[in-house]
């Protein structure tokens, strides 16, 4: 039997004799190609050091992501647009507390500090985002009594349409980074690997926040899924 560096050998011999498409293996990096599109989440005021939800380190993942942002072709952005009085935020709930759990019809939801409240400086983007080609910034949330970390579906299972958009746009491979890695991160991976896409989490371009396990069980759910988890370094370019 070839061993993998005997099968990674020989690949490079055929890619190198022109026979496997270059675009998609270079040197044992993944490479990418016209169908790959990174998708920044939420990389948002209130989601950085001394916004109302801070992640722990927050910050530190804007320079990865904006050297991410010039190895692909398309970028997409999300911003958390939630309404006044939304219905995750523990003040619209007598006697509740940040980071305490309800009940709603849609299932559990965890109660968060008032956060990216749509039209407000925490709602934007960080000013440090150097992405001026990203093609479209796609907001989420902005139903009152309805939840959306991820992306792709509200906490109720109503469709974005960002799939479909990707769709559309044939592009079929899509890597994620952003805030916060166990939620709207982990969310959106789960949800673009229910819609069929390849996807991929670069760890070093998120950051989580870990109330009760969450970050350990992310990562787990999003393995068990087929979701791979890739450092920067491991991308090609
Ligand atoms: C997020 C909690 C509440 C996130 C958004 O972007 O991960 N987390 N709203
Ligand atoms: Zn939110």
């Amino acid at each position: 039997m070839l061993d993998r560096r005997q099968v990674l050998a020989g690949l490079g011999t055929i890619a190198a004799a022109g026979l496997l498409p270059k675009a998609l293996w270079a040197a044992g990096k993944i490479s990418l190609d016209r169908t790959s599109v990174l998708v920044v989440i939420d990389v948002q005021n209130c989601f950085l050091p001394g916004g109302s939800l801070a992640v722990k380190d927050g910050d530190k993942v804007v320079p990865v992501i904006n050297a991410l942002a010039k190895k692909f072709p398309d970028v997409v952005m999300t911003q958390d647009w939630h309404t006044p009085g939304h219905v995750s935020f523990a003040s619209t709930h007598s006697g509740k507390k940040p980071f305490e759990t309800i009940d709603l019809k849609y299932g559990k939801q965890v109660l968060w500090p008032d956060h990216c409240v749509q039209g407000t400086d925490g709602a934007g983007l960080s000013k440090d985002l150097a992405i001026p080609q990203a093609e479209l910034i796609l907001r989420k949330g902005y139903n009152k009594d309805t939840d959306s970390y991820s992306a792709f579906n509200e906490a109720d299972g109503r469709s974005t349409g960002l799939a479909s958009y990707l769709k559309a746009r044939k592009l079929q491979r899509v890597f994620l980074a952003g805030l916060a890695t166990d939620f709207c991160v982990a969310w959106s991976a789960l949800d673009a690997r229910k819609a069929g896409f390849d996807t991929y989490v670069i760890e070093d371009g998120c950051r989580g926040i870990d109330t009760g396990g969450s970050l350990a069980k992310a990562w787990a759910d999003m393995a068990k899924a087929g979701v791979k988890r890739i450092q920067s370094s491991d991308l090609a370019g």
